[in-house]
C-alpha cells in the first residue's frame, strides 16, 4: 500500500515539476522590463480585468446615482421656484384686480354724480329756455310798466327831494329841542333853591319824611303820588343827610328791596346795591316770612324788615 502511495507521490511530483518548467519557461519568454500585471497568466489577467470592469460599472452606477439626486433636488428647487412665481403672480393679480375694483367703484360714483350733476344743469337749461319762451310775451309788458314807474318816479322826484328836506329839518329841531330842554333841566337845578313846603333840600333834591307809617309798597305808591321815589341813596353824604333827619328810635323805609330775587337787593329805579350801610349781621332775612325790604335808623345804619311792617318812609324827587 505505500508503496502505491508512494507512486502516486512520485506521479504527483513529477508533474508538479512540470509546471514548474513551464512556468519558468513561460518567465524565460516574457520580455524584461514589463509591469508585473502583464506578467500574469491571462487567466489571473482576464480575472483581474473582471473585477476592474466590476469595480468600474459600481462606481459608474455610484456617480450616476449620485448626479440623479443632484438632478432631482435640483428640480425639486426650480419647481418650488416656479411655484412661488406662480404664487406671487396670483397675488399681484389678485391685487391689480382689487385695486381696478375700487377704481371701477370710484369711477362709476363720480359718475353718477356728474350725470347728475349734468342733469340738474340740463333741467336748469330748460327753465331758462322755458322762462325765455315766456319772457318773450311778459317781458315786453313789464318793461313798459317799468318805465311807467321810472317816468313817474322822475315827476315826483322833486316833491321826494322837499320831504328829504323837511326830514331834515325835523331832525335838526328835535336835537335843538333836546339841547333845549337839557339846559332848561340844568336852570331849573341851578334855579333850585326851595322844595315843596314840608320837603327838605340836600344837593338839588328834595326829601319827604313821613309822619305817618305804613307798609312799604304803600308807601312807595304815595312817593309816586307825589312824582317822587322812595329814597335812594348815592353817596355817603346823602345817607349822613337822611340819618340827620330821622329822630331818635324812628325808622324809615328806603326805596330797597330784595323781593323779586332774594339777597340781590335792588333800588326802586332798577339799580343794583353797590354802597351799602348794612348793621351787622344784617341783612339777615329774620323771621318765618322772611325780611325784604330794607330800612334806615337814626344812627344811618340800615336793617332789612318784613315788608307788610308799617313804618315811616322817605320820598325823593330833583328839584
Ligand atoms: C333783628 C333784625 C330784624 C328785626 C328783629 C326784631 O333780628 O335783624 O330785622 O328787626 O331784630
Ligand atoms: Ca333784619
Amino acid at each position: 500500500m505505500s508503496q502505491g502511495k508512494d507512486d502516486f507521490g512520485i506521479y504527483e511530483n513529477c508533474d508538479f515539476t512540470k509546471e514548474m518548467e513551464l512556468e519558468e519557461r513561460e518567465r524565460r519568454k516574457a520580455p524584461k522590463g514589463v509591469l508585473p500585471f502583464l506578467a500574469l497568466s491571462p487567466e489571473r489577467a482576464i480575472a483581474l480585468l473582471y473585477m476592474l470592469l466590476a469595480l468600474t460599472f459600481v462606481l459608474f452606477m455610484a456617480l450616476t446615482i449620485v448626479n440623479l439626486r443632484r438632478v432631482s433636488a435640483a428640480w425639486e428647487a426650480l419647481e418650488q421656484a416656479r411655484m412661488r412665481s406662480e404664487n406671487s403672480h396670483t397675488t399681484v393679480w389678485h391685487n391689480l384686480s382689487e385695486v381696478q375694483r375700487a377704481l371701477d367703484k370710484q369711477l362709476s360714483g363720480v359718475l353718477k354724480t356728474i350725470h347728475g350733476r349734468l342733469l340738474n344743469v340740463s333741467q336748469e337749461v330748460e327753465n331758462v329756455r322755458q322762462k325765455t319762451t315766456r319772457c318773450k310775451a311778459e317781458c315786453g309788458n313789464e318793461l313798459s310798466d317799468r318805465l311807467r314807474v321810472l317816468e313817474e318816479r322822475n315827476a315826483l322826484e322833486p316833491v321826494l327831494r322837499q320831504l328829504a328836506e323837511v326830514k331834515q329839518e325835523q331832525s335838526r329841531a328835535s336835537a335843538l329841542l333836546d339841547t333845549a330842554l337839557e339846559q332848561t333841566r340844568n336852570l331849573s337845578e341851578i334855579l333850585c333853591t326851595k322844595c315843596p313846603a314840608g320837603w327838605q333840600q340836600f344837593a338839588k333834591t328834595c326829601y319827604f319824611f313821613s309822619t305817618t307809617n305804613q307798609p312799604w309798597l304803600a308807601a312807595k305808591r304815595s312817593c309816586n303820588d307825589f312824582n317822587a321815589h322812595l329814597a335812594i341813596v348815592d353817596t355817603e353824604q346823602e345817607n349822613k343827610f337822611l340819618a340827620n333827619h330821622i329822630m331818635d328810635d324812628r325808622v324809615f323805609w328806603l326805596g330797597l328791596t330784595d323781593t323779586d330775587n332774594e339777597s340781590k337787593w335792588q333800588w326802586v329805579n332798577g339799580r343794583s346795591l353797590s354802597l351799602s350801610f348794612w348793621n351787622s349781621g344784617e341783612p339777615n332775612n329774620a323771621g318765618q316770612q322772611g325780611e325784604d325790604c330794607a330800612t334806615i335808623y337814626s344812627n344811618g345804619l340800615w336793617n332789612d324788615i318784613i315788608c307788610s311792617s308799617a313804618e315811616a318812609w322817605i320820598c325823593e324827587r330833583s328839584c
